[in-house]
Parts: C-alpha cells; sequence; structure tokens
C-alpha cells in the first residue's frame, strides 16, 4: 500500500468518526470546528481510539519491536535544551535541572510499513492536522531522525518538562502504562516574544505535584492528541507498575525543510546526520525562543 493511498486511512483510522478523507463534507468541517475550539480553549484536542480498535494490538506490537532500538542516555538537562552553563542569569528558569530519563527510537529505525510511519507520511493526515490548527499547510519535518519517533518510559521513568522544538505537536499512544505515565501541560505558558520566565519556574519547583496551571491527562492506545508544545510546558508524570509507556510522536511544521539543531540530536538520538549539520549552518528558524 502506498503511504499516500487513502484507503490507508480507510483501514486504519476511525473513519466514520474521522471522516478525513472528505475534506468538503459538513462531517469533516465540523470535526474541524470542534477540535480547533478544544485547542483554542485548552491547548490540546485529543481523537478517542483514532486508530481502529482492533489494530490497537498491532500498533503496540510493532511499538514493542522497534521499542529495543530507543537510544538511553540519562542526563541532567533544563526545560529550554540549552546547555547547563548557558550565559544566563542565575535566577533564570533554565538553571533548574531535571534528569532526562526517557528514550526515543529514532525515525530511520521505524519501518516504513509500520502504521505510525505510514500515517506520518499520509498527506490526507497532514491537512488534516493542518485544518485542525487552523494553518494554511503543514509540513512533515525535514529530520531525518526526529519527524517521527517513539518515545519510551520505561517503568520509574518520567519525560521532564521541555517544550518542543516544533510549533505544533501530534501523538499517538501505543502502549499504555499501567499507571502514572501522565502527561501534564501548561497551555499557552510562553508566547513569541514573551517567556514568561516567573510562571513557567514556579511551575518546574512545583514538579509531579497538582497544580492550577497544569492541566494532566491520560490517554488510552490509539488516541490521537493534538498539541501546541512550542508554547506550552509540557512533561510526563513517572511510569509506574510493569510495563513501558510508548507515543509514536509525529512532528510538523509552518515552514519546509526544518530539521533539529546539532545539540538537540545529540542529546535525544546520540548521533547527527550530515543533514544536521548542514541545517545548523543555515538555521531557518525566526522567533527567537529558545530551543
Ligand atoms: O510521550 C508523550 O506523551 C509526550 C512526549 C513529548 O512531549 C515529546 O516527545 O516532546
Ligand atoms: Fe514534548
Amino acid at each position: 500500500m502506498k503511504e499516500n493511498d487513502p484507503l490507508f486511512l480507510e483501514q486504519f483510522t476511525n473513519s466514520s468518526e474521522y471522516p478525513l478523507l472528505n475534506h468538503e463534507s459538513n462531517a469533516y468541517k465540523d470535526l474541524i470546528k470542534k477540535l480547533h475550539s478544544e485547542l483554542e480553549e485548552k491547548g490540546c484536542a485529543v481523537l478517542k481510539s483514532f486508530i481502529k480498535t482492533k489494530w490497537h494490538k498491532k500498533i503496540e506490537k510493532e511499538g514493542e519491536q522497534v521499542a529495543p532500538h530507543a537510544y538511553y542516555k540519562q542526563e541532567t538537562v533544563n526545560a529550554y535544551n540549552v546547555p547547563l552553563n548557558a550565559d544566563l542569569p542565575e535566577d533564570h528558569p533554565a538553571k533548574i535541572t531535571m534528569q532526562r530519563e526517557n528514550a526515543f527510537v529514532a525515525r530511520d529505525l521505524i519501518p516504513q510499513t509500520n502504521i505510525i510511519h505510514q500515517l506520518y507520511e499520509n498527506n490526507l493526515f497532514t491537512r488534516f492536522l493542518a485544518d485542525c490548527f487552523q494553518y494554511e499547510k503543514f509540513y512533515q519535518l525535514a529530520d531525518p531522525l526526529a519527524g517521527l519517533c517513539l518515545n519510551v518510559l520505561n517503568p520509574g521513568c518520567s519525560h521532564p518538562w521541555h517544550y518542543d522544538i516544533n510549533e505544533f505537536t501530534v501523538s499517538l499512544l501505543t502502549k499504555k502504562s499501567t499507571s502514572g505515565g501522565n502527561f501534564r501541560y501548561s497551555p499557552a505558558i510562553r508566547s513569541p516574544g514573551n517567556e514568561n520566565l516567573a510562571a513557567v519556574k514556579q511551575i518546574l519547583l512545583n514538579g509531579d505535584a497538582p497544580h492550577p496551571e497544569v492541566n494532566d491527562i491520560s490517554l488510552e492506545v490509539g488516541d490521537l492528541q493534538l498539541f501546541k508544545g512550542r508554547y506550552s510546558l509540557h512533561h510526563v508524570s513517572p511510569v509506574q507498575g510493569e510495563s513501558q509507556r510508548h507515543t509514536a510522536i509525529f512532528a510538523y511544521t509552518l515552514e519546509p525543510s526544518v530539521i533539529g539543531g546539532v545539540e538537540r540530536t545529540k542529546q535525544l538520538f546520540g548521533r547527527t546526520l550530515p543533514a544536521h549539520e548542514k541545517a545548523e549552518r543555515e538555521k531557518v528558524r525566526t522567533d527567537e525562543l529558545l530551543d
């Protein structure tokens, strides 16, 4: 099956509830309206059972097969993914450090036939996502490692507070932890030109504890999550129980040809490819927010 074949969506996604194939239909327009207002109100929208129930075991299994290839490097990080000794005031929230315990399987290690890979490369799906966020067009990342990855969290581990490099993030839970492993976020806590440092610092110091500005969501396998990760500080709380937690992370941008920075790519995947070195020399990001 070709990755942009509409039959892929028909077969694997819950197309009666999520009519992605017919973007002229009223059902499609109503869905977009609903999701967009959820994004406006809560900074996040969840499409329950976006993948048909009968394929849940398959996406879980495909994830389990690649999970052993995840790159592990426990390290001390900050929420901005800038060097710990960056030239910033001592009271800057980037001086608050955390342990990074999650591991990523890079895109080039996820078979192209896997459901999550086909979904990422499906142009109808990409168009649908742009419509949800009300943008003219979304681009799949040009990054050969980071455009699509599987985020693996082992029991006892968490994903520390951070912002995403890309403007919008879309993820799909492929394996649920026994308990814990909740996605927690502070909607639109920063915006271009305003880092809102005092509020960020308060949330970082609060850690895993409940906070009035932090929303807490628990996802099921096959749920699709839409999220504005460049502006919303977020983390995943510690995974409890025996099972790993897996999420497929789909990254999109508003400009073509976006590739992650060398420092960040090494942090996440333990390696870079020539494409990253080249992009570093010709940086295209323009919003002046820290990485
Ligand atoms: O695994 C998740 O649910 C979110 C992970 C995340 O925030 C990220 O990979 O940037
Ligand atoms: Fe993130």
